[in-house]
């Protein structure tokens, strides 16, 4: 992508990447989400949220913060969003009742096999939900062989969203000198 570095934000309807979009972005994020108005459905919004937001890091560059729509059923936009995406956030939702499995999920679809993507996995709402804790992720992802940092992580609070983007563009940064000859 020309002018600015283009990373996603990843990860199950409610876990937060609305949330984080807003906490750090520039411009007012550009935001999909449907809220449903009619009172006959109990379902209070439909998220088919796609999300976007600005930040100009201090060395200048801007970087273009993509929320991708949480379901399965939309995988065919995380195509589409991943072309040109230089690293992922993958946000966890601790109270799933199978967050390993949706890990997996996202794993599957962002991370090139046999390749280091670079890749940070953000575990919220851990607060609501303590287990699985910070290991039991940490030690799946070195069972599948992903090489990736694994956080706490509350979105609500924007310098922990900022420490998240300084962690993945450390690993960006990582893997870009890895492939320098
Ligand atoms: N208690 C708690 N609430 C959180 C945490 N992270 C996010 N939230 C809340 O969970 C909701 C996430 O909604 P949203 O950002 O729309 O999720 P999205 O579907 O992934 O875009 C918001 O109401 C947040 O304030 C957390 O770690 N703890
Ligand atoms: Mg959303």
């Amino acid at each position: 992508m020309s002018g600015g570095l283009k990373i996603l934000v990843s990860g199950t309807a409610g876990a937060g990447k609305s949330t984080a979009v807003r906490a750090i972005s520039e411009i007012v994020p550009v935001n999909t989400d449907v809220r449903n108005t009619d009172p006959r459905l109990a379902k209070e919004l439909t998220t088919a949220g796609l999300d976007y937001g600005e930040l100009t890091l201090d060395n200048g560059s801007k970087l273009h913060l993509y929320g991708t729509p949480g379901q399965e059923r939309f995988d065919f936009m995380w195509r589409v969003l991943s072309r040109g995406a230089l690293g992922v956030i993958l946000l966890m939702d601790n109270r799933r009742p199978a967050p390993m499995q949706d890990l997996d999920i996202y794993l599957n679809a962002f991370t090139r096999a046999k390749e280091h993507t670079p890749c940070v996995v953000a575990v919220g709402h851990m607060d609501a939900q303590a287990l699985p804790d910070l290991e039991a992720y940490a030690s799946h992802l070195q069972q599948r062989g992903v090489l990736c940092p694994v956080v706490a992580t509350d979105v609500r609070d924007a310098a922990q969203v900022a420490g998240l983007i300084d962690l993945l563009l450390l690993q960006i940064d990582a893997c870009a000198q890895e492939h320098t000859p």
